[in-house]
């Protein structure tokens, strides 16, 4: 028995929760210290289940990051999402529903509360974005966002200036049971490397593309091939559901295209430390969130 299992060490799974956009991805990534989830300005960016792992000398957290839950699933894709959220919550000793403190709540909040309501897990409620928020508000802010819900407790933070980040985990730590880390030490996600690099990718399409292509965006690696110690090939390809689609992801003379592929390329040498030559396709392949082949041949399923 190691010396971390000897003394009352914690360990448990802890699954984000809340509507798109309020900053659940950013916290997982903060929490973790290391970037595992993209991140964007357009909602419903996450679309898979994204694990990442805390560690502290009390305990090690296991954060499960969910897709933004959805109003009603229009495509077969959304039922995915809400589906694989669902799941998360199933597996988790403590929920964090997170909510945007520069906004008073609103439907989909309220949705995203009523959710949990049948669980019987400890829920922190955790007011995030407080660096861009009217203090003058905030108080009265809290007290809206408590009428969601019955929590176990709060805390106001700030996940991109690291606000108030640590008596965050203290708390969770208060709340996990003792147990023996369930990852080797040092571990930071399961996410295998393919998806991480077709997510950076993603993440690129939603920045870059103004339209609302992105929705209709998967990308999928084709080849992943180390050259040498010093040099990696990538072919991915990038799936959209409107040959107009197409038209605007590759842009006048390839323009747009060259701009995704360029910063890809850049996060992508950061992630693998090599340097990555990066082979672009754009490819139709029509409604595919309605299709259940494209859909599992995409990962979402
Ligand atoms: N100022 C500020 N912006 C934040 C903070 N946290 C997140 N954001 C921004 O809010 C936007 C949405 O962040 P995400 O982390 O993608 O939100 P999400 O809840 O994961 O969204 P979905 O995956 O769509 O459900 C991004 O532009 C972030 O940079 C914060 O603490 N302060
Ligand atoms: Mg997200």
């Amino acid at each position: 028995m190691t010396e971390k299992t000897a003394k009352k060490f914690k360990s448990g799974f802890v699954t984000m929760w809340g509507r798109p956009n309020v900053g659940k991805s950013t916290l997982l990534n903060t929490l973790v210290g290391e970037k595992v989830a993209i991140v964007s300005p357009r909602p419903q960016t996450t679309r898979n289940r994204i694990m990442g792992i805390c560690e502290v000398d009390e305990g090690q957290i296991v954060f499960l990051d969910t897709p933004g839950i959805l109003k009603k699933p229009k495509q077969k894709l959304d039922e995915y999402l809400v589906k694989s959220a669902r799941t998360c919550l199933r597996d988790a000793d403590v929920v964090l529903f997170v909510v945007d403190a520069t906004t008073q709540p609103h439907g989909d909040d309220r949705r995203a509360a009523k959710l949990l309501r049948p669980l019987k897990k400890n829920i922190l409620l955790v007011i995030n974005k407080i660096d861009i928020t009217d203090i003058s508000h905030l108080e009265e802010r809290i007290d809206e966002f408590k009428q969601l819900g019955d929590f176990t407790g709060g805390v106001a933070v700030s996940a991109t200036n690291r606000i108030n980040i640590n008596m965050l985990i203290d708390k969770i730590i208060d709340l996990l049971p003792e147990n023996p880390a369930y990852y080797p030490e040092g571990t930071i996600t399961d996410q295998q490397d393919k998806l991480t690099i077709a997510e950076i990718i993603r993440e690129q399409v939603l920045l870059v593309v103004r339209q609302e292509v992105p929705h209709g965006v998967a990308v999928v690696i084709n080849e992943l091939t180390p050259r040498s110690n010093k040099l990696t090939y990538i072919s991915a390809s990038i799936f959209v559901e409107k040959p107009t689609h197409k038209q605007i992801i590759v842009g006048e003379s390839g323009k747009m295209l060259k701009e995704i592929g360029k910063i890809s390329r850049e996060n992508i040498q950061k992630f693998l430390g090599t340097k990555v030559y990066l082979d672009l396709w754009v490819k139709l392949v029509k409604n595919w969130r309605k299709d259940e082949n494209a859909l599992r041949r995409f990962g979402y399923k």
